[in-house]
């Protein structure tokens, strides 16, 4: 006899799948699968996070094929995911120092996929008054912040009721961020039991390698509701992040909710706003009255010439 199930991807690796399913009884399976046949050229394409439906023999038990792929939300390339409704977007205090371009792009690649975006800063040990500095930074953007210090679980109550109240009933997050600023870390402090790997920064350069290897969805449950779906992901280093999620140029102001009301407001009714010094520019006068983040808009001019390049390739070819 064959059945079909309808599961969740939690992890992929070397083209075998873990899928999630929750039988009728409520109770909750993990099958190993691969994906079949037809979907083989689909097979590099399938990513966690996708919704798929498994076929099981009962004849041969140990074929049970991925044989559907449902419609997607969203995908990311980094993290790799797809159907992604919050992104908690990680970095620390210091050690490493955040690059907040890279933060302000996964806010905008976020917005833009429809993914709630929320910021977390790690190692408020480290530096309380650099992480107070970035909470407000990103407070004043209007995201949700919150400041941890796994290592004297500063916030992590705090962190952990959010996710309580938010990743519930089906919803699905990920942990991204940097190499090394703790996102396992912080997850293990969340949920005692994962007893997910970590590791100290000086080792892993000396190695030449990031901890976090995979992407794996965890459940997550709080008092009420049914289980939420939250992964851990690999640390990017800079250079992955060449290969970037990027979308339209005349996307972008509206991955910006800090500068769009500037930007509305604007007198050049064609205006890019990356002009240094443009006196009319609504944004840039903005910026020079304090009103929009000197580095929010520095991220802005150096996407927008991101993909307005890229624009220009695309006209060519
Ligand atoms: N001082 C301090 N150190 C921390 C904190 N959180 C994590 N660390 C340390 O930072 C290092 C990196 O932590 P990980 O959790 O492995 O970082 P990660 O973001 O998961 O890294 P990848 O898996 O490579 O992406 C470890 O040595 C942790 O002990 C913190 O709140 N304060
Ligand atoms: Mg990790
Ligand atoms: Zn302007």
């Amino acid at each position: 006899m064959i059945s079909e199930k309808y599961g969740k991807v939690i992890k992929g690796l070397g083209g075998l799948f873990s899928v999630r399913v929750k039988e009728e009884s409520g109770e909750v399976n993990i099958y190993n699968c691969r994906a079949k046949g037809s979907l083989h050229k689909d097979e590099e394409k399938l990513l966690v996070g996708d919704n798929v439906v498994i076929t099981i023999d009962t004849e041969t038990p140990d074929s049970i094929v991925i044989s559907e792929i449902s419609e997607r939300k969203n995908a990311l390339i980094r993290p790799p995911m797809a159907n992604l409704d919050y992104l908690f977007i990680v970095f620390a205090a210091k050690r490493p120092n955040p690059v907040l371009e890279v933060v302000d792009k996964l806010i905008a690649i976020a917005i833009h996929n429809n993914i709630t975006p929320v910021a977390v800063i790690t190692k408020q040990d480290l530096s309380g008054s650099l992480a107070e500095e970035y909470e407000a930074l990103y407070r004043s953007v209007g995201i949700d912040t919150f400041v941890t210090s796994s290592e004297n679980g500063e916030g992590v109550s705090e962190l952990k009721k959010y996710i309580n109240e938010r990743i519930k009933d089906g919803v699905t997050a990920a942990f991204a961020g940097a190499s090394g600023v703790g996102k396992s870390t912080l997850m293990n402090a969340l949920f005692r039991g994962l007893q997910l790997s970590t590791n100290e920064i000086s080792k892993r350069i000396e190695r030449g390698r990031h901890t976090t290897r995979h992407v794996e969805i965890f459940d997550v449950r709080g008092n009420e509701g049914g289980e939420g779906h939250l992964a851990d992901t690999p640390g990017f280093s800079l250079v992955d992040f060449a290969r970037f999620d990027f979308f339209e140029l005349d996307d972008l102001i509206s991955t910006f909710p800090d500068i769009t009301p500037y930007a509305k407001g604007c007198a050049y009714s064609d205006c890019s706003h990356v002009g240094e010094g443009a006196e009319e520019c609504a944004v840039a006068r903005a910026a020079k009255e304090g009103k929009i983040r000197e580095s929010r808009l520095q991220s802005y001019r150096s996407i927008y010439i991101i993909l307005k390049e890229k624009k220009k390739i695309s006209k060519k070819t």
